[in-house]
């Protein structure tokens, strides 16, 4: 009786399998990426920055220490490369100060996951300073062409002003499935240090619950890219700051403005199309590979296998598994015969 039980279990198990889709499992996908910026903090030349959280008025600290970066420095607290920003540590990248010039207002972040992923979300934490002003988040498949996925400005009206987009107001939401937004909510200038922005690409979208394929193919990616456009400054100094060349601008105040960051987190999983809970690393082809389930094949089990096409493929989604089925046999019957 028992093993009758157990049985039934089994087929019930197993049909509910084909009944719904199978995904892989969420991973850090930045740990294995390889990452590259345009600009860092003592390179080419050693320089000194001070914290802006020693310099707000009100919260002055007496003897504020400025320290000093250098890329080729044999203690690696003075080096901020850019690997630090994915090493899993609290070591963090800054990048040059603006006493080196307006120029270091635009920094570009690459990040190459090296093969194209389905993006749930980003979380980047800042370190020693606020988070950027201004700034884009783009996504890209082949490294060449690049497409907004978020925007990110220093106040509402510069949405407008420097993204001809409409603010999102508050917390950001999504209205459909591909909309690009534009938010202020992650560029306000507290806190002054450890600040986080955490983007959605899925969660909050019309079709989340059960992707659709605009939502699959707009998260899609594999490069990402931060184009940091503008740095979070006190309002105290903007004036002067725009009003001048940040070189003929006392360096007790350019030097503070800089940007940092500790983490940057990508959650995303191998594109399988609803028809692999497991992707392991190859070891032959230093990939990650789809384990193709539901009698499908093909690198992303893109298609049925051979002998397979009684239907059309179909992806997997979550309420439905839409399994290849045998041009030999079908499924009532297999029930039939156990
Ligand atoms: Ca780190």
């Amino acid at each position: 009786m028992k093993l009758l039980v157990l049985l039934l279990l089994l087929i019930e198990e197993t049909a509910a399998a084909q009944l719904r889709g199978l995904f892989p499992a969420m991973l850090n996908l930045a740990s294995n990426a390889e990452i590259s910026s345009n600009a860092t903090c003592g390179d080419p030349e050693p320089e000194v920055y001070c914290k802006l959280v020693e310099h707000v008025p009100g919260r002055r600290i007496k003897n504020p220490h400025c320290p000093k970066c250098d890329a080729n420095s044999v203690l690696y607290k003075e080096r901020h490369p850019i690997t630090n920003a994915i090493d899993g540590t609290n070591q963090w990248w800054q990048s040059p100060s603006i006493k080196n010039g307006r120029q270091f207002h635009w920094v570009t972040i690459t990040l190459d996951l090296k093969q194209i992923f389905q993006i749930a979300y980003i979380i980047i934490k800042a370190a020693n300073s606020p988070r950027p002003g201004n700034w884009i988040l783009e996504r890209s498949l082949d490294g060449k062409i690049f497409e907004p996925w978020q925007y990110y400005a220093i106040s509402d009206s510069e949405c407008l002003t420097r993204y001809n987009i409409t603010p999102r107001l508050g917390s950001p939401t999504y209205r459909s499935d591909t909309e690009v937004i534009c938010t202020s909510y992650y560029s306000r200038l507290n806190p002054l240090e450890h600040g986080e922005i955490h983007t959605s690409l899925i969660n909050g979208r019309s079709s989340s619950a059960d992707p659709s394929s605009e939502l699959l193919s707009f998260t899609s990616a594999r490069y990402i890219r931060l184009r940091l456009q503008r740095i979070r400054t006190l309002n105290a100094d903007l004036m002067m700051l725009s009003a001048h060349d940040p070189r003929d601008v006392d360096p007790i105040v350019t030097r503070r403005y800089y940007y940092s960051i500790k983490d940057i987190s990508v959650g995303g999983m191998c594109i399988c199309y609803g028809h692999a809970e497991s992707c392991p690393l190859d070891p032959i082809s230093k990939k990650l590979q789809c384990v193709c389930e539901h009698n499908t094949c093909g690198e992303s089990c893109n298609q049925c296998c051979p002998g397979y096409h009684q239907q059309p493929w179909q992806p997997g989604t979550l309420s439905k598994g839409n399994t290849c089925e045998s041009l030999l046999q079908d499924y009532p019957q297999a029930f039939c015969a156990v």
